[in-house]
């Protein structure tokens, strides 16, 4: 039953149909699937498809932004329904997409695994200048930035800003963590960052090492 509904989901991206993706969404949480196998397995396998799609040249950028749309709301419905644990803060984590960069759907479920798992989030958003992620984490005394990027030509500016943190002194005092699709590990000791991770889950368990 559950491959039924990861499956329909996988297709309700793929046709861009948001009825569909609520419907699904309401429907599998109710049901008791757990919301982030959901998102993982279902919709976001449905949007790696599309974007498969599009570097095909099988479909064009009008088709991807419908897909975008759907994923976006059926990742809004699925955060939602993410269990939390939030007695105490187990940390301020400044989190955005990089400059250059507005692809914002995973950022936003990495949002929502850390405020989940009872960390402070201040959420930028996307296209955010290496400098105000500094400035924000110095304001609010945060442990952490942490940043996606989606695009190779974007990845670049997770390395501006180890640069930045290290010519003002505060690489010591600032952790960093790194993610988005073209980044992984080997990026992630180039450029010094603190932490890399691969989805929202690790994201959250590799920020409470760094915090620990
Ligand atoms: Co764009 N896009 N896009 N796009 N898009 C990609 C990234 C691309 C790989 C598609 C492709 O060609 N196959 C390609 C990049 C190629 C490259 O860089 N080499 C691409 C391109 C080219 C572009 C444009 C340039 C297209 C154009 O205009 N011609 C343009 C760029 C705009 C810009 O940013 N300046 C563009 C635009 C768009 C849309 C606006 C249409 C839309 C984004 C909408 C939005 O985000 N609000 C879009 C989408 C949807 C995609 C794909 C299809 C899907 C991205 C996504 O949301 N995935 C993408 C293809 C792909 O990635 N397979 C593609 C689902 C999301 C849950 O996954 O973001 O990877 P992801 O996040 C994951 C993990 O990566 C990780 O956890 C998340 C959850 O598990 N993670 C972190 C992410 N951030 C993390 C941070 C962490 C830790 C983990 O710690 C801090």
């Amino acid at each position: 039953m559950q491959e039924l509904i990861l499956g329909q989901a996988k297709e309700a991206i793929r046709n861009a149909d948001q009825d569909k993706v609520k419907e699904i969404a309401e429907m599998a949480i109710a049901g008791g699937i757990d919301p982030a196998v959901l998102l993982e397995e279902g919709f976001v396998a449905g949007i790696t498809e599309v974007g498969n799609l599009f570097e095909r040249e099988e479909i064009f950028l009008p088709e991807l932004v419908m897909a975008a749309d759907a994923m976006k709301l059926a990742a809004e419905i699925c955060n939602k329904s993410v269990a939390s644990d939030q007695q105490t803060s187990k940390g301020i984590v400044v989190l955005g997409t990089v400059k250059g960069d507005i692809h914002d759907i995973g950022k936003s479920i990495v949002e929502s695994f850390l405020s989940a798992n009872g960390f402070t989030v201040h959420d930028m958003g996307r296209d955010v200048a290496s400098q105000a992620f500094i400035d924000k984490a110095v304001e609010l005394n945060a442990d952490v930035i942490a940043t996606s990027a989606l695009l190779t030509t974007t990845m670049g500016y997770q390395q501006e800003l180890e640069d930045l943190l290290k010519e003002q002194g505060l690489k010591d005092k600032i952790k960093t963590i790194i993610g988005g699709a073209p980044v992984n590990q080997n990026w992630a000791d180039k450029i010094g960052a603190d932490g890399y991770a691969e989805d929202a889950a690790s994201a959250a368990q590799k920020i409470k090492e760094l915090v620990a």
